[in-house]
């Protein structure tokens, strides 16, 4: 057995040979692991739920893409393994759960952090901002907090959004979705939407409108199973690093449309 210090060592040679040295990999598969326990040998395994464009949604071809999932293949990528996305309820994410059966090494779904979640796992440094948000069809004159009297808002099982909406003393429906959510409001079953207003413009272009931002002042993290510091720093090196060589600017640009405001 060679000390850990060793290993850490051969480690790091092998993550830099695998960076000097892309040419002798041209199948662009992750080789070597890391010293890294993961839940599956070589693969970060990432638990999120779509739809939550853009930070986790299907392609085209059914793949789960977005800020989030590409967040993961540059922390995949520092750690020489490959990545593969589980879809998995919110709740499940939230509470833990994925974390703790061991679903998942990393949770990815635009969480908020929060005290709550902290208790149940680890948060990576932020990486976005948000704020709630209302959806309505066009043309609705829904607006303020006071125009939802007596109407029902759809919200999403136990997200940053269904607390807001409680805390406002809304008349709130529960999904297990976002897109449930969306499909409520399109059979009329809710009149509005509430849920984090970077997700609400996807459905402009369907006969809806963001008719109103309501500040939270909430920020996404990243979630490992409490105690993985290993992986936690892991995860936060590489946020550092995307954050000093562009990749956070271009992977935030190509996703959310606009380049970030910094701040
Ligand atoms: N950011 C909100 C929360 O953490 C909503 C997340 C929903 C993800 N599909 O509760």
């Amino acid at each position: 057995t060679l000390p850990v210090g060793a290993l850490a060592a051969a480690a790091l040679l092998a993550l830099s040979a695998c960076a000097s040295d892309t040419g002798s990999n041209p199948s662009g598969e992750a080789s070597g692991g890391s010293e890294i326990a993961l839940v599956k040998d070589g693969v970060l395994t990432v638990c999120s739920n779509p739809p939550f464009e853009p930070f986790e949604f299907e392609d085209a071809s059914g793949e789960i893409v977005g800020l989030d999932i590409d967040l993961n293949r540059e922390v995949a990528k520092d750690l020489g393994v490959d990545v593969q996305v589980v879809a998995t309820p919110f709740d499940t994410i939230q509470s833990g759960a994925a974390l703790n059966t061991g679903a998942c090494d990393v949770v990815a779904s635009g969480i908020t952090i929060t005290d709550d979640r902290k208790e149940k796992f680890d948060f990576s440094e932020p990486y976005f901002d948000a704020d709630q948000g209302l959806l309505v069809p066009a043309g609705s004159d829904l607006r303020d907090v006071a125009d939802l009297a007596g109407k029902k808002v759809a919200v999403q099982m136990a997200t940053t959004g269904e607390k807001w909406a409680q805390e406002n003393d809304l008349t709130t429906v529960q999904f297990e979705d976002l897109g449930l959510q969306i499909q409520a409001l399109e059979t009329g079953q809710v009149d509005a939407v509430v849920n984090d207003i970077a997700v609400l413009g996807a459905y402009t272009s369907e006969g809806y409108e963001v008719a109103n931002t309501f500040p939270t002042g909430e920020q996404y993290g990243l979630g490992v199973k409490k105690g993985n510091t290993a992986l936690l720093d892991a995860v936060n090196a590489t946020l550092d690093r995307i954050h000093e060589d562009g990749t956070y600017d271009a992977i935030y640009t190509e996703r959310v449309g606009t380049a970030p405001v910094s701040k």
